[in-house]
């Protein structure tokens, strides 16, 4: 094994700053220690928080944080920011929000930013979770801001979801419509201390119950919450509700845990897949100069790109689809 990975698992956390850095920047030594950190991975707890800017996810995270390591949890916290490549002001926030743990051992926050490494955002969040949950962390929350369908998959990787708003906010329960709805397993109206707690609440229940899979024998309803993440109100309930979420997954089967799981990794595996795919294809047709070719000819009017990117793969994958690629 290497040394890297030794150090992770006896929880060094400069190793595991260094490698989540590494996952980060899309270093390609850092596949070496995933793969070592593999068969000690499964055992932490993940959690997701999802929600619009600004609704007060970090404060959440913090509460929790706090409440959490009273139980006597370790715990590590993922702030995934892929909003922008300067996004430095909304991590920085982050880590200001929760600095009071900074100096507890039994806590570790790290934030990733990148996009486009190892099949993106999504991987290398599973990558960084993995890396925590070998540390040692029982407890792993990851944060994102609900803006796009990356962050959505972003909060695939957990076992319970909990989507996060705020009182008054039309336009961010439209985009909870659009797609957030059917991930939460919780949804939590933060700022409850501001007005129209209650229509929002209204608002959000209809939608849960339009959705029809909720209804089923044994399905798990998603409970509504209120919170004022700065006064710590709501926030013991939450972590009720999680507890009980994650206990209905134990208990369940068929759409279960082992469900989740097989799902989790068959598509896990799917994006490993088509990034390592893309990334050796085109590196190899970058690096013998097919590609610059293919270009020159499309941009001289000698091809047009279909017949050039057909010319360009197609040969290439003969061997496995011998009758569609003559
Ligand atoms: N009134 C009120 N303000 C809150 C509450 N929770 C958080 N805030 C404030 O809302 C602001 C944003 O909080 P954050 O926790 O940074 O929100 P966030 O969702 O993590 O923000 P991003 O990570 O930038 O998307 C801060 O000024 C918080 O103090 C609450 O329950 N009530
Ligand atoms: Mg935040």
């Amino acid at each position: 094994m290497s040394g890297t990975a030794e150090k992770i698992l006896a929880g060094d956390v400069r190793a595991v700053a260094r490698t989540i850095r590494d996952i980060d920047d899309g270093m390609s030594g850092v596949r070496e220690v995933l793969k070592a950190l593999y068969p000690h991975t499964g055992r932490a707890y993940v959690i997701g928080i999802t929600g619009a800017p600004g609704v007060g996810k970090s404060t959440l995270v913090d509460q929790m944080v706090a409440h959490l390591r009273k139980d006597g949890r370790t715990i590590g916290v993922l702030a995934v920011d892929p909003t922008s490549p300067f996004s430095g002001g909304a991590i920085l926030g982050d880590r200001v929000r929760m600095q009071r743990h900074s100096l507890d051992e039994g806590v570790f926050i790290r934030s990733l930013a990148t996009r486009g490494y190892f099949g993106g955002l999504t991987q290398s969040t599973r990558s960084a979770i993995d890396v925590l949950d070998a540390m040692g962390k029982d407890v792993i929350i990851v944060e994102t801001v609900g803006v796009g369908q990356d962050e959505v998959d972003v909060v695939k990787a957990a076992q319970t979801t909990v989507i996060v708003t705020i009182p008054g906010m039309g336009d961010d329960i439209q985009a909870i419509k659009a797609g957030i709805l059917e991930i939460g397993d919780i949804f939590v109206i933060n700022k409850a201390d501001r007005e129209g707690v209650e229509k929002t609440l209204s608002d959000l229940r209809l939608m849960i119950e339009m959705d029809q899979k909720k209804h089923e024998e044994g399905m798990w309803k998603p409970p509504i919450l209120k919170a004022v993440a700065v006064f710590d109100k709501g926030v013991a309930e939450l972590l009720r509700e999680i507890e009980k979420h994650r206990q209905y997954l134990k208990e369940s089967s068929g759409a279960g845990p082992l469900g989740r799981k097989r799902d989790r990794i068959r598509e896990e595996l799917a994006d490993m897949v088509k990034s390592l795919l893309l990334q050796e294809v085109f590196e190899h047709l970058t690096g013998s100069g097919e590609f610059e070719e293919a270009v020159n000819s499309v941009a001289a009017g000698e091809t047009d790109p279909y017949t050039a990117c057909d010319n360009l793969i197609l040969p290439k994958l003969r061997f496995m689809r011998p009758e569609k690629t003559k």
